[in-house]
């Protein structure tokens, strides 16, 4: 198939110094050898071996553009599986962009987003789980994600996939062969069989289901709750870890009315943080919202930092709260340590065991939301949390993205029907018509059995030179 040749930068445009033109396709080479010249002067790039590199300099007509480094990379031993050629530039964002224009004016025309990695799929390089991968690699938020997303680019996934997909194959083949030689192939008892199969199917399916669930924790960042009774110093906690006035701090009780969002990183870890109104037994409207709402957001966390105010005695509210964290993962900032303490932790530790049964004397920080003090080590317990497997990242494979849970879940509601149809006792073509769109939806993850019109949306999610 004859490609035309396209172009675009592929790295982010910034002033970091090094800035590198990707062009790929059957003319690529010839585009380049146009306008570069080594020191001798000598345009010599048709005749090199693949995968050399070689120094020289851009020139449109007779100026001078950047000095260069080209790699030169003949399909199918490329990553669009094409004649490509990268241009790594030593100049800032103006010069990558006019040696761009040069290889435009010399024959390429400009990449659309994604279109690299098009190449790759539509040339058998690469399939589609594996594409999607390189756009959330683009994409990626943090470090673990990264992580899942080269995971997935691994093929782990569609390793699982392929396996899963292979054993509904066989059976659909299985039933079609029976049907149509019912003499040499006998059905007998053979629908039991297919209810434990289908029923380990979905098993497995399910698993890379919650897998996703999992993985969208990763990409958006861990939701962590501040919680605490009014003036204990939850707002000042966030306005220090964000590392600006974000939040209004007086020393009114029931200061913040609402929630408040914010997003750090902590060592890659991205949390989103959010802190809202003190618990308390309020009598004003707008205050009991707030705090219905806390609690609701508290509920729903994936971590809480439950922030207690050590200056003042333990109380009913207190006690309330520690009802809220109960069972949810948590740290517990023993706050205004700089103030004349009025609790006693080791009371505190005892009235948590007795209220909520749980020993939290692994959980207290001691700190002050006034002059950072303890904030270090509470960044130290969020890294230790994460990396001790409490948001496991590392082996697990993610489905990281929505598009593939459909069809994981369009493939186990297909399966379910089968089940059905086993359990009422159906004829067995009707099991075909099912185990068929299973197939099909998993197709649709590997990027088999994918229209047109999938293809282009996914790749035009890619940025430009990818
Ligand atoms: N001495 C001392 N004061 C603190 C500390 N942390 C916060 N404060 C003060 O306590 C008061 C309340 O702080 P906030 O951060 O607004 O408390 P909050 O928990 O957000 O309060 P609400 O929004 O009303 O629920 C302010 O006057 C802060 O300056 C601390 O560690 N030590
Ligand atoms: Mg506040």
């Amino acid at each position: 198939m004859k490609s035309d040749t396209i172009a675009a930068i592929a790295t982010a445009l910034s002033n970091s110094g090094i800035g590198i033109v990707r062009v790929s396709g059957d003319e690529s080479i010839s585009v380049v050898n146009k306008i570069f010249k080594n020191k001798k002067n000598q345009s010599n790039l048709e005749n090199v071996k693949s995968h050399t590199i070689h120094y020289g300099f851009i020139y449109d007509g007779n100026e001078l553009i950047d000095e260069v480094l080209v790699m030169i990379m003949k399909g199918p031993k490329s990553y669009t599986a094409e004649n490509t050629v990268e241009i790594n530039c030593h100049g800032g964002v103006h010069v990558v962009k006019k040696v761009l224009e040069t290889v435009i004016k010399n024959g390429a025309r400009i990449a659309q987003p994604g279109e690299f990695t098009k190449r790759a799929f539509l040339n058998g390089r690469i399939d589609l789980s594996k594409a999607e991968a390189v756009s959330e690699i683009i994409h990626a938020k943090n470090d673990y994600a990264l992580k899942s997303s080269v995971n997935q680019l691994k093929g782990y996934i569609s390793d699982q996939i392929i396996e899963i997909r292979q054993s509904i194959l066989y059976e659909i083949a299985f039933i079609e062969s029976a049907l149509d030689d019912p003499e040499h192939i006998s059905l007998e008892g053979y629908s039991e069989r297919l209810n434990n199969i289908i029923k380990d199917l979905v098993n497995k399916l399910t698993k890379l289901i919650q897998s996703g669930n999992n993985g969208k924790v990763l990409k958006e960042g861990i939701n962590t709750v501040i919680v605490g009774k009014p003036n204990a110093g939850k707002s000042s906690l966030l306005n220090r870890l964000v590392g600006e006035e974000r939040a209004i701090v007086t020393n009114i009780a029931g200061t913040t009315r609402d929630t408040i969002e914010e997003t750090i990183h902590i060592n890659g870890i991205q949390l989103n943080l959010i802190d809202t109104a003190g618990i308390c037994d309020a009598d004003n409207e707008v205050e009991k919202i707030g705090i219905d709402k806390a609690i609701k957001y508290a509920q729903e966390s994936d971590f809480i930092i439950y922030v207690v105010d050590s200056s003042v005695p333990l109380d009913h509210d207190e006690e309330d709260i520690i009802k809220i964290v109960s069972k949810k993962k948590k740290v517990i900032l023993w706050n205004k340590t700089d103030l004349e303490p009025a609790l006693n932790e080791e009371e505190f530790i005892k009235k948590v065991k007795d209220l909520i049964d749980e020993d939290v004397s692994g959980m207290l920080i001691r700190t002050s939301t006034v002059n950072r003090f303890g904030l270090d080590e509470l960044e130290k317990y969020i890294e230790m949390m994460f990396f001790n497997g409490h948001i496991n990242y590392n082996d697990e494979v993610y489905i990281t993205n929505l598009r593939q849970i459909e069809a994981l879940n369009d493939t186990v509601e297909s399966l379910g029907q089968v089940l059905i149809s086993i359990s009422d006792q159906m004829p067995e073509d009707f099991y075909s018509i099912d185990l068929m769109s299973a197939y099909t939806s998993l197709g649709m993850i590997i990027g088999e059995e994918v229209g047109e019109d999938l293809v282009n949306e996914i790749f035009s999610k890619f940025c430009m030179g990818k």
